[in-house]
């Protein structure tokens, strides 16, 4: 994988990774909707929105290995989802495909599964269970993978981020089992990138976090082996972390779950 396209390499983990990723490929092309820092060696930059079909044939031309951060990244409207997460996530998808991008790494997220109970350990087999719009979108997005691995011969792998933070800590007690380092995640998309063949995965974005309740035991073989543990924050965490809701203690997916909740808790096995 000599050429590489990031999407949403303006937004927070597209940063890291750009910065991360810098001088060890061929090419590093970035593609955001805004308006990013000018290129450096080894880089182009592009100024693009998902929904603009001849823009995307232009940015895939001649890559090897997609990394699709690009869409809302938080539960949103539906109008805000729609456009970014399915409409734009199928364009990239189906136009990598049509580029003969051989390779294609999905940003997913933990809230495919939200609706998992935090009581539990969820490997990457477990069912899907979004706990919201966003969840729903990164479940397409891992359902177009899977078509586009199976029908295709595209190499899929869905990482399902778990909490990546700016200031690069774990913000609240959960975030002692979801936190994701952006060293880790700098070294779980390289796995990604560098591992010589794979036909679909999926693989929990978290770090090496003492309280990690996400087992990624199936997909050893990717060779993601993080280093990073929350654990170290535990003091600064405690202190200045509030209370939780009833209903998001409960779930792997935390915040989103209470969002709208009108269910009822003792349904959801
Ligand atoms: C995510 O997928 C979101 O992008 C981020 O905003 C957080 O909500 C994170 O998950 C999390 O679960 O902490």
């Amino acid at each position: 994988m000599k050429k590489i396209l990031i999407t949403g390499s303006g937004g927070m983990i597209g940063k890291v990774l750009r910065e991360g990723l810098r001088n060890q490929y061929e090419l590093i092309r970035c593609l955001d909707i805004s308006d990013q820092e000018a290129a450096s060696a080894k880089e182009e930059v592009i100024k693009c929105d998902l929904r603009d079909v001849d823009g995307l044939n232009k940015a895939m031309h001649g890559i090897d290995c997609v990394i699709h951060l690009a869409g809302v990244s938080v539960e949103d409207s539906w109008e805000k989802i729609l456009p970014a997460n399915i409409e734009g996530c199928y364009n990239a998808f189906s136009i990598a495909q049509q580029n003969n991008v051989k390779r294609f790494i999905f940003a997913s997220s933990n809230h495919a599964v939200g609706f998992h109970r935090r009581e539990r350990f969820i490997d990457t087999d477990v069912q899907t269970r979004p706990d919201g719009r966003y969840g729903v979108s990164k479940v397409f997005g891992e359902a177009l993978g899977r078509l586009y691995a199976d029908k295709y011969g595209v190499q899929v792998a869905c990482l399902r981020i778990g909490s990546f933070r700016p200031n690069n800590k774990p913000a609240d007690i959960r975030q002692l089992n979801t936190w994701i380092s952006h060293r880790d995640m700098i070294g779980l998309t390289k796995a990604c990138i560098d591992h010589p063949g794979f036909h679909y995965e999926i693989i929990y974005g978290v770090s090496n976090n003492l309280r990690n309740r996400f087992d990624n035991t199936p997909v050893k073989h990717m060779g993601y082996r993080p280093v990073d543990n929350a654990e170290d924050f535990r003091d600064e965490v405690y202190k200045n972390s509030p209370k939780e809701d009833p209903v998001s203690e409960l779930f792997h997916g935390a915040m989103y779950c209470p969002m709208e909740f009108v269910g009822n808790t003792d349904a959801i096995e």
